[in-house]
């Protein structure tokens, strides 16, 4: 086992306790208080009962912390309960699953590809912003079907679309974004094409086109959805590979064990820390009574930890044999960008592990959550990593 506390790759899971004698902790978050479930099977069951523990509510409160005070456009399908729900989640998921092709796949390999031969040539780099950063906006050009140049506008807008250093929500940054998706959705209009908010402004639900606004619901969940918590994911497991070089040489090795990576890494870093829902009527979860109208959170982190179906918990098993983890959610509301998450997140393992022999950090800052009671590392602002070439790829 490896030595625990002195690894940059090492997130340790502050809601053990809390986990294992009570179930459940309490967080205050702007006057709305959050109920958190740690437990696997309390955040499964809670996940699937919608009809108890809504989505649908006001455009910004099931999200932690509350965004309610810097948006009013409900982001679909996520903030949305059945049987709405179905009906437009249904129509995105054809979209979504593109990453399954292999025109889509060879097109993000040249990505990943082009990215890493340029860290590998600059010898030391900082990995959130000058890879991780770059990788998570270049690939959205894909999934979006843009021109790949329209990477470099996001880029510019740092790793969150909703906060800046020091602010945990920044209205004025918000607005950069929606202004950003009107355009887009203006020029859309005149101009059909086939990306997605063309083809969005084609399609139908409830018997009529989408609207303007469901439009940009779809898309800012696009933009902010999959933004920190990918590049989280990508940052953290470089994190990990840079200090565990046998791991890096075992996917040199064997590369068709990158996709069993994937999950693990997902599950131990859990780039989302979790996702709230709001009770319908007074009711009660893990002997606890929750009123109605009031918030729970369901905490993907704290279940990817549980020791009552994951053994071991705390350790990375690359190869971990059966991985029911949570970390792209759970139910109805699973995570619509996981295709592509995946996807990206396989691509750099199996590029990493072609083109790089080892990765040294130097010198490295911690991205850390505050939840009431518990700290959470989440991953990095910064992070300074060497990146050693492999011999045949000078
Ligand atoms: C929301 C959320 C979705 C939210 C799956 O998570 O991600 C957060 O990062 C955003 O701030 O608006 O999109």
């Amino acid at each position: 086992m490896d030595n625990y506390s002195d690894k940059a790759s090492t997130f340790p899971d502050p809601f053990g306790l809390a986990r294992e004698t009570r179930g459940f902790g309490e967080v205050e978050d702007q006057n709305d208080p959050v109920l958190m479930l740690l437990r696997l099977k309390d955040v499964r069951k809670t996940a699937r009962d919608w009809q108890s523990f809504r989505s649908g509510v006001t455009p910004g409160r099931i999200v932690v912390p509350s965004e309610v005070s810097i948006r009013q456009t409900r982001q679909i399908p996520f903030e949305m309960d059945p049987p709405e729900h179905t009906e437009y989640r249904a129509l995105l998921e054809s979209w979504f699953r593109r990453p399954q092709q292999p025109d889509y796949q060879i097109a993000l390999a040249g990505l990943v590809s082009e990215l890493i031969k340029s860290v590998v040539q600059k010898g030391t780099v900082e990995v959130v912003s000058e890879l991780a950063l770059r990788l998570q906006s270049q690939a959205l050009t894909l999934l979006l079907n843009v021109p790949l140049a329209e990477a470099e506008t996001w880029i510019g807008w740092g790793t969150h679309v909703f906060r800046s250093e020091g602010e945990a929500l920044d209205s004025q940054k918000a607005s950069i974004l929606y202004d950003y998706i009107d355009q887009q959705i203006d020029k859309a209009l005149q101009q059909p094409g086939e990306d997605l908010y063309s083809v969005l402004l084609a399609s139908r639900a409830q018997g009529r086109t989408l609207t303007r606004e469901e439009v940009s619901g779809v898309m800012i969940l696009t933009f902010a959805g999959g933004r920190d918590t990918v590049i989280n994911a990508i940052t953290n497991s470089i994190a990990y590979l840079a200090e565990h070089p046998h791991q890096l040489e075992r996917l040199r090795r064997e590369p068709e064990t990158a996709g069993k990576a994937v999950e693990e890494l997902i599950r131990y870093f859990s780039p989302l820390t979790h996702m709230g829902r709001v009770a319908a009527t007074d009711t009660e979860v893990c002997s606890h009574a929750v009123r109605a109208d009031s918030r729970v959170s369901l905490c993907w982190a704290s279940a990817n930890r549980d020791a009552s179906t994951f053994e071991n918990p705390n350790e990375v098993v690359l190869d971990r044999a059966l991985n029911p983890h949570v970390g792209f959610g759970f139910g109805h509301h699973n995570c619509l960008g996981a295709t592509h998450a995946r996807l990206v997140l396989k691509t750099l393992l199996t590029t990493l592990a072609s083109r790089v022999s080892t990765m040294e950090i130097h010198e490295y800052e911690e991205n850390n959550e505050d939840w009431g009671e518990f700290r959470r590392k989440v991953g990095f602002h910064r992070i300074q990593v060497k990146f050693n070439p492999l011999q045949q790829n000078n």
